[in-house]
């Protein structure tokens, strides 16, 4: 690894406990993702980023940070990026997956609270991540009751906005949606010092559906019957898509996605053919949270398709390019992003469309529905998938996890009976 310690100094980081940090996370790269076999070649950009996932792209940001660019920190797919790019900005995904952070976020926030929201102000807090460091400014959203108090604590550390991201998805709610775009291009102009002009608007808007479309070719290789790339790949790839430069995650995905598809063609599988296909869906998986994946793939099924955030949500649905206007244009992204199906709207019933959808499309032989422990949202939405599972006749599996190892084995125990009751 590259020496970064100055830079980490640079950053105000907390060394010492950093190096632990350090140290954990090469054996759990080595565990979960060096012990598959048949990987494809491509993988090799994210082997290398995860390696030194604290220290290539954060010393990137710091040297467009030099050249006078801002760096914009979000936590959901709510937030657009469009608008942030247009002004010159950048964006880099913030959310916690590690257990690391945990009980620095517990020291400010009540136990019974969200893993992803505790581990997120515990990174922020004890500081031990380049990228909270790194962020000129965070845009939160007024998503889950946890994240909004979370951002109310992080607001006194760091320059905090917060987007008020409509409850439901009325036609009145994506004309809200836009108006809050819109005074949200106002302070990226403001706190960048550029303007955002309908070109550079349209620009980012083709850059980001650009991504977008190469993460979908990804993602639409692994609907084959074979498996050409797995799940655990795919979702290292989904998790570094939040915090690298938009051009270059889309070349490297084309380039993953040629390899998949040429997979396909000659019929290259990761895994025996038969084995068990699993759409997983429910929470987001910040990295370095593979926990799941690296159960259900060791326990003789493959996981072909995430309707997550870190997952589908993130790319389906482009925002239409033909907006001649500021106006016309903040109103394609609210139309965009109004799509999304995340558990804080209510009803939310396109969220089960949506794994009906995939559930066809990715082949999958049964569903785990999984949220992290205290996300009252995904927890309560649980009862409406499974019923419409089961009416559909698709086998699924309700689970809650956080961000421990001490419910792996019993993890374990309900997912291989799951998957012994799919060879069935
Ligand atoms: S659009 S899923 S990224 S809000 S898991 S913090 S909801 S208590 S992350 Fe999310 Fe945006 Fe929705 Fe996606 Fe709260 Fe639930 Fe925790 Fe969550």
């Amino acid at each position: 690894m590259a020496d970064y310690v100055k830079m980490w100094e640079n950053l105000g980081m907390d060394l010492e406990t950093h190096d632990l940090l350090c140290q954990v996370l090469p054996t759990a790269v080595g565990d979960v993702f060096m012990t598959q076999e048949n990987r494809p070649k491509a993988m090799d950009f994210w082997d290398l980023v995860i390696s030194e996932v604290h220290g290539i792209r954060p010393a990137e940001l710091i040297e467009e940070q030099k050249k006078g660019r801002k760096v914009f920190g979000t936590f959901c797919v709510y937030v657009p990026d469009e608008v942030v790019i247009a002004a010159n900005g950048i964006v880099t995904g913030l959310c916690g997956g590690s257990q690391f952070w945990v009980p620095g976020g517990e020291a400010v926030l009540p136990k019974n609270t969200c893993p992803l929201i505790k581990a997120s102000v515990g990174a922020r807090l004890g500081r031990t991540c380049p990228f909270f460091r790194i962020a000129d400014m965070y845009v939160g959203e007024t998503t889950c009751d946890g994240k909004k108090k979370a951002y109310e604590i992080l607001g006194k550390d760091v320059p905090m906005y917060v987007m008020d991201v409509p409850q439901m998805k009325r036609e009145k709610d994506i004309l809200k949606w836009k108006e809050e775009i819109a005074e949200f291009a106002k302070k990226v102009e403001e706190f960048t010092g550029n303007e955002i002009t309908v070109e550079k608007l349209a620009d980012a808007i083709r850059l980001v559906n650009e991504k977008r479309r190469a993460l979908k070719r990804v993602y639409d290789a692994r609907k084959s019957e074979n498996v050409p790339i797995s799940g655990r790949d795919a979702l290292l790839m989904m998790q570094i898509s939040f915090f690298d430069d938009p051009a270059r995650c889309a070349q490297m995905c084309n380039r993953l996605a040629d390899e998949l598809e040429q997979r396909n063609r000659d019929g290259v599988s990761v895994v025996p053919a038969g084995t068990k296909r699993i759409l997983l869906t429910g929470t987001p998986l910040a990295v370095p949270n593979w926990k799941l994946h690296n159960i259900i793939e060791t326990s003789g099924a493959v996981v072909v398709c995430e309707e997550m955030c870190t997952g589908t949500r993130y790319f389906e649905n482009e925002v239409d390019e033909t907006g001649t206007t500021l106006d016309e244009q903040f109103m394609a992204l609210s139309r965009r992003y109004m799509k999304n199906n995340c558990a804080c709207f209510t009803p939310n019933e396109g969220r089960i469309d949506d794994i009906l959808r995939l559930a066809k499309e990715y082949k999958a032989d049964g569903v785990i529905d999984c949220s992290l422990k205290f996300c009252n949202l995904y927890d309560i939405e649980k009862k409406a998938v499974s019923e419409a599972l089961k009416q559909a006749g698709i086998p699924v599996l309700s689970l809650e996890t956080d961000y421990e190892d001490s419910d792996a084995e019993q993890l374990r125990t309900r997912i291989e009976a799951f998957v012994e009751m799919l060879n069935n």
